[in-house]
């Protein structure tokens, strides 16, 4: 299985340098990134590890001025090559580009200690007790340490083989027949039009097919595929791949659109989410703060509506709606990332937990319910998402089944769309799953069978993991509340 790995880490701490060391290939494209020796957009390369095993690379700017690139980058990539100096050190960028790697999850990842032939072994130890500090608690902990010098190639063949382990640890990216392509580049090309490009992930795509470009909503033919410079007829996550779409001008889609398959995925405009406030932080995040939301390659600037407590405090993490200016195609448990836009600086960040949250909520009651609703979401995790998606709505026409609950309309689990026999959800007709919010209290009419899944009492609800009372909603807000 192919894997996508993104580097990280301060400006000129030698990300390019060694993304060229390990592949072959120069990730500055643009003449003036040539010109000022600086990254300042993604860079794409690829190569075979020792193993045999294909991957692909993003290397991100690592200048603060260019953190929403890093962002868009890094979105997709399932490991991380971290990357500090040691004749510098730890920078400001190594911090928040580590920070936005621990708030995506980025769960596999190798470091290398950059220049390391412009330091004695003394330095080196140095710096390489210091980063191990630095990594402690966050979801790089224990990532192996390699010592590299990109002009002389030293240290490259162990970081290569560091990479394989750390991918070995890492599970296959999982296929759940519901493609997405976050598009990071967009680019004409001579005698076949319009290529994006971008992480794949969650299923797979075919050459000749049908596909959608969200937010518009506008049908494309997959004309041609491309993965690391050779043709593919079909793209199997997660793997860097440029789409050659048909019948679309290059100025009709841009960075952060999503290409999918018709139907699958719908852009939203508020999500429900947990968001956790970075410990440095210089403030919480707040209802009255502007913030911008980074997800996949798409960024939007953004409202919060805290749920389930008043603010979310530094070092905390609390449930908050997020009212997007702009639509962005959501995930359940997709991360996200969070900056303050006045700042310009990563506040926090979190998962969503809900992309099309129904209705509005106003007043303790309501907040209440969204977040009994939105923990038993945490509990129930993917797989027990439709039951959820029933659970919190009392109708839920089936054509929209698999979008709220975030599978593929033929990956439904059968029982949940099978009625009793004689019922329009087993004889396949496109009608509504009519579930009770609460099935359990519902008298019974003799004669009559609840359309219910056969067998299957009414559940109870979950309980709730148990939570420090501070982050429920509180009948009355300090200060009389908003
Ligand atoms: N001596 C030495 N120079 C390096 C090494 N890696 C990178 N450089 C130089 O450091 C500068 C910045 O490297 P670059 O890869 O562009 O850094 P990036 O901003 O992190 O991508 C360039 O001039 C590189 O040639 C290294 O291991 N040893
Ligand atoms: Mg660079």
């Amino acid at each position: 299985m192919p894997h996508v790995i993104g580097t990280a880490g301060h400006v000129d701490h030698g990300k390019s340098a060694l993304i060229q060391a390990l592949t072959g290939i120069d990730p500055d494209r643009l003449a003036e990134e040539k010109a000022r020796g600086l990254t300042i957009d993604l860079g794409f390369a690829w190569t075979t590890l020792p193993s045999g095993r294909e991957v692909g690379f993003v290397d991100v700017p690592g200048h603060e001025r260019f953190v929403h690139n890093m962002l868009a980058g890094v979105g997709g990539v399932g490991c991380a090559l971290f990357v500090v100096d040691a004749s510098e050190g730890w920078r400001p960028q190594s911090a928040e580009h580590l920070a936005i790697l621990d708030l995506l999850g980025i769960g596999g990842g190798v470091v290398a200690l950059t220049k390391a032939d412009l330091v004695d072994e003394a330095a080196l130890a140095r710096v390489a007790g210091e980063v191990g500090e630095r990594l402690r608690g966050t979801t790089l902990a224990g990532a192996e340490l390699v010592a590299t010098a990109a002009p002389s190639g030293m240290g490259v063949a162990a970081l290569a083989a560091a990479l394989d382990a750390a991918l070995d640890r890492l599970p296959e990216p999982p296929d759940r027949g519901r493609p997405r392509l976050p598009v990071d580049r967009v680019f004409t090309m001579r005698g076949s039009g319009t290529v994006v490009t971008g992480t794949l992930s969650g299923g797979s795509l075919r050459a000749g097919g049908e596909a959608e470009l969200l937010p518009a909503g506008r049908r494309v033919r997959v004309r041609g595929l491309q993965g690391h410079g050779r043709p593919l007829g079909e793209a199997a996550p997660a793997r860097r791949v440029a789409v050659n779409l048909a019948g679309l001008a290059t100025g009709q889609v841009a960075r952060g659109d999503v290409l999918a398959l018709p139907g699958q995925w719908a852009a939203t405009g508020v999500a429900d989410a947990r968001l956790r406030c970075l410990p440095g932080a210089p403030g919480p995040l707040r209802a009255r703060g502007a913030y911008l939301v980074y997800a996949g390659a798409a960024e939007t600037a953004a409202r919060l509506q805290p749920l389930d407590a008043d603010e979310v405090r530094p070092g905390g993490d609390a449930l908050v709606r997020l009212h997007l200016e702009r639509p962005l195609v959501l995930d359940v448990f997709e991360p996200v990332v969070l900056r303050d836009s006045g700042r310009d600086e990563t506040v926090g960040g979190g998962v969503v937990l809900d992309p099309f949250p129904p209705g509005v909520v106003r007043g303790t009651a309501a907040r209440v319910r969204r977040t009994e609703e939105l923990e038993a979401r945490e509990a129930a995790g993917r797989a027990g998402l439709p039951e959820r998606v029933l659970a919190e709505r009392a109708v839920v026409p089936l054509a929209d089944l698999p979008r709220l609950a975030a599978v593929a309309p033929d990956r439904l689990p059968a029982a949940l769309t099978a009625g009793p026999p004689g019922s329009p959800e087993r004889d396949g007709t496109p009608t509504a799953v009519v579930r009770s919010r609460t099935p359990a209290s519902r008298p019974r009419r003799p004669g009559r069978r609840p359309r219910r899944r056969p067998g299957r009492p009414g559940r109870p609800r979950r309980p709730r993991p148990g939570r420090p009372p501070a982050t429920r909603p509180r009948a009355r807000p300090p200060g009389g509340g908003r």
